[in-house]
């Protein structure tokens, strides 16, 4: 064992010293200094079984008692006898055949895993039908190379179809990242995966560890909720498809808050989940008594977050969106869309299977006065002890009983606390009361006390449709590195103070500075009536800031009801005035400046969550140069507007690279047309034209002279290129000779 792990330090350290090697990996796992990977991006249909050969795919059938067959149809009255294994069939929830995207055929994508500071190179082919993509790599810092961010019309182009683009950047921050993609709602069909970028000197990171991918499911391939969601981008009006809901219909958190425009579907864990209570195979994550073990969590949910717990396991913190935090216990966390947790647990329980529950935050129906009704929204997985006899068998286990003495903790609430009448032994723990653990930080945390140099409000709400400060985001026409001509931005006027607007809004970021950002959630929405903000709407929104990690500074709650856990009104540390000030666009703290704000040893997020009618304040350097996009994760909030680009310092911006595709379109006028024509008849004449094609004739004829001799009819023949050519040869030659025979009777009578 010490000789290959001597041999592989020799080969790294010849590869990072000396570069001999080329250090690929074929593999999802690669620990060389330069990691190379091909991502072959297809569609295929859910609820399908494909031949080897790839030549015929057949629809699936699940039958009550969860096996997979092949069902006959139309084109397949007789199916093979085949038994399909869950391994063969992408069976997502169950409930029938729907378009999905595979990475290398798997769905969701591989999970990569590579050291810190090594050099990742990702060959991203298109094979899609007809779509363009791109890929997002969350939570990596792309320092000084902010064009391989995957935003499309703000660092690339989509790539297209059939087409490939190379990523390539720097493993960094350390931690457990993810890709998806960031063009439009894509990533829902299943563009997503898991990057875990290990840190190079922790031993800890051998404890062997489960990649869990969570995302909400819907019958409805992306393009399709994007054509009938009534919020979209685009002036294109959704015809609110039986999908979304009206209010009296949404699910509503314990405080009242909507989870989301649309109705659940179903949930999935690594690709697979259950409609309602069919039996379609679960992801089973198989374990032995008394190890522990690493869960690496991605929320790659579209609209819904998702509460995270094991049955009858305790889940230890240890790192969020990669970076790590001082470990902490709970029963269960709540994710959001966007968010990575790391949680460690002990296979401490007698061996058995025990459900691994990734619950909505629903309790009830309608945001007026939600009561339980035992409906849980939810997706599934299974924890599997060795040695456990039957393998199929659902588990039998519940959720832990909170009781007074062992209450349960829970992660990450939007709220400040659970319903005390209904939920009195759970206690929530904010985000922003963990603890960066700065021993296994890197970073530079030097900077903590300074005061900030910029303090930006950003509002987040629905005056006019999602979005931030009254701005609905209209995203460039072409990348931000092309000629500024191409770009077709919509500037932001005066007027989207007075009432809203739809622009392109980037704000400009010096360089090198602390910026503040007070992240308020319809903090004066339903209560300021009369104004721009008077929306009844209220939401969680999980913002994502790309190219840097922010810290943690306070997260600040609503008014609520102290039993009954509902929200009475926005959170007064912040003011308006409205008299003047519609769209409260220049909001201030009622106290002068903020407050309670902790400096000590802050977390790190890339993602947070913004509780409803509540704030969070947090703060990053602008260290890192170029165009990032901070907006929501919630794919019909985003998809919708509530999205910006921050400019940071535009004079350090890094160069694009060499040969970096670009977007063009094209247009041409009637006399350009026209001269272009003429052109190209000229140029057509010459070599298609009568004199052409004779020309060409004597080469046919030059080469036919060797073997034949040259028959009268050949040389007319050999002259036209099709029978009515030819005929209207001979007819004209014999018109000729006529005429001439008739001119010399004339002429000799
Ligand atoms: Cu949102």
């Amino acid at each position: 064992m010490k000789n290959i792990i001597v041999m592989v330090s020799i080969l790294l350290f010849l590869c990072a010293i000396f570069q001999i090697f080329p250090c690929k990996a074929e593999s999802e796992f690669c620990f060389a200094s330069i990691c190379e990977f091909t991502f072959v991006i297809s569609e295929s249909r859910a609820m399908t079984f494909t031949t080897e050969d790839g030549r015929t795919s057949y629809d699936v059938e699940l039958e009550e008692n969860g096996t997979l067959k092949l069902a006959p149809n139309l084109w397949h009255s007789q199916v093979p006898n085949i038994t399909l294994n869950p391994e063969m069939v992408h069976t997502a929830d169950g409930s029938g055949q729907k378009n999905i995207i595979l990475v290398n055929g798997q769905f969701p994508g591989p999970t990569l895993e590579v050291l810190e500071g090594s050099e990742v190179a990702v060959k991203v082919v298109n094979e899609l039908v007809n779509e363009g993509l791109t890929i997002h790599w969350h939570g990596i810092h792309l320092r000084n190379n902010v064009w391989m961010d995957g935003v499309p019309y703000i660092t690339q182009c989509p790539i297209l179809s059939r087409q490939s683009f190379t990523y390539r950047f720097i493993a960094n921050p350390p931690g457990t990242h993810w890709y998806h993609s960031h063009n439009g709602l894509q990533r829902i069909d299943g563009l997503f995966g898991a990057l875990i970028v290990r840190r190079s000197k922790e031993k800890e990171m051998m404890l062997p560890h489960f990649s869990m991918l969570i995302n909400d499911w819907f019958p409805l391939s992306s393009t399709e909720l994007d054509l009938l969601s009534p919020f979209m981008s685009s002036d294109r009006a959704g015809n609110a498809g039986s999908l979304f809901i009206s209010p009296d219909k949404k699910g509503s958190s314990i405080d009242g808050v909507e989870l989301s425009s649309m109705d659940y579907w179903s949930g999935l864990i690594n690709g697979r989940g259950r409609k309602g209570n069919n039996s379609a195979p679960l992801t089973a994550f198989n374990v032995t008594q008394g190890k522990s073990y690493r869960l690496h969590i991605v929320m790659a949910s579209g609209e819904f977050a998702y509460r995270v717990s094991i049955d009858e396991h305790e889940l230890t913190v240890i790192e969020s969106d990669g970076n790590p935090v001082k470990p902490m216990k709970f029963e269960s966390v709540i994710v959001f869309p966007g968010e990575t947790f790391v949680v460690e647990f002990k296979a401490d329980q007698n061996p058995g299977r025990y459900w691994i529950r990734a619950s909505t935050l629903r309790m009830g129906l309608g945001y007026e006065n939600p009561q339980p009704d035992g409906i849980v929204w939810d997706a599934k997985a299974i924890l599997h002890y060795q040695g456990t006899s039957d393998k199929k068998e659902d588990p039998k286990s519940g959720r832990k009983n909170c009781t007074s003495d062992t209450p349960c903790k829970v992660l990450n609430c939007p709220w400040p606390a659970y319903r005390q009448d209904l939920f009195p032994n759970m206690q929530c723990v904010a985000f922003s009361e963990l603890r960066l653990d700065s021993s296994r930080f890197k970073g530079d945390i030097s900077q903590e006390n300074e005061e900030a140099d910029l303090e930006l409000f950003l509002n987040l709400g629905f005056p006019i449709g999602s979005s931030i400060n009254s701005r609905r985001m209209i995203m460039p026409r072409a990348p931000l590195f092309q000629e500024s001509a191409t770009w077709q931005l919509v500037s932001c006027t005066r007027d989207c103070e007075k009432m809203g607007c739809r622009c392109s809004n980037v704000l400009s970021l010096p360089a090198n500075k602390t910026v503040q950002l007070v992240l308020m959630s319809d903090i004066f929405g339903g209560f300021q009536k009369g104004t721009v903000f008077g929306s009844e709407s209220k939401a969680h929104h999980p913002m994502h800031l790309h190219g840097y990690s922010f810290r943690v500074l306070k997260t600040a709650y609503p008014v609520v009801d102290n039993i009954t856990g509902k929200i009475l009104g926005g959170n007064k540390d912040i003011a308006c005035n409205w008299r003047e000030d519609r769209t409260c666009s220049h909001p201030y703290w009622t106290s002068g400046s903020a407050t309670d704000l902790n400096f000590e040893n802050p977390p790190l997020k890339n993602t947070l969550v913004v509780p409803a009618m509540g704030y969070t304040v947090v703060r990053f350097r602008t260290d890192n140069p170029g165009y990032w996009l901070f907006h929501c994760h919630a794919m019909l909030h985003m998809l919708e507007g509530m999205t910006l680009v921050f400019n940071v310092s535009y004079e350090d911006h890094p160069p694009v690279p060499q040969g970096f595709p670009t977007c063009q379109t094209f247009d041409i006028g009637h006399e350009e047309f026209q001269k272009y024509l003429v052109e190209s008849q000229k140029k057509g004449k010459k070599r298609f034209g009568y004199l052409g094609r004779k020309a060409l004739a004597n080469e046919k004829q030059e080469a036919s002279a060797k073997f034949t001799s040259k028959p009268v009819l050949s040389t007319i023949t050999s002259t036209c290129s099709t029978v009515g050519e030819c005929y209207s040869l001979i007819f004209i030659s014999a018109m000729a000779v006529t005429l001439a025979i008739a001119l010399i009777v004339r002429m000799t009578m």
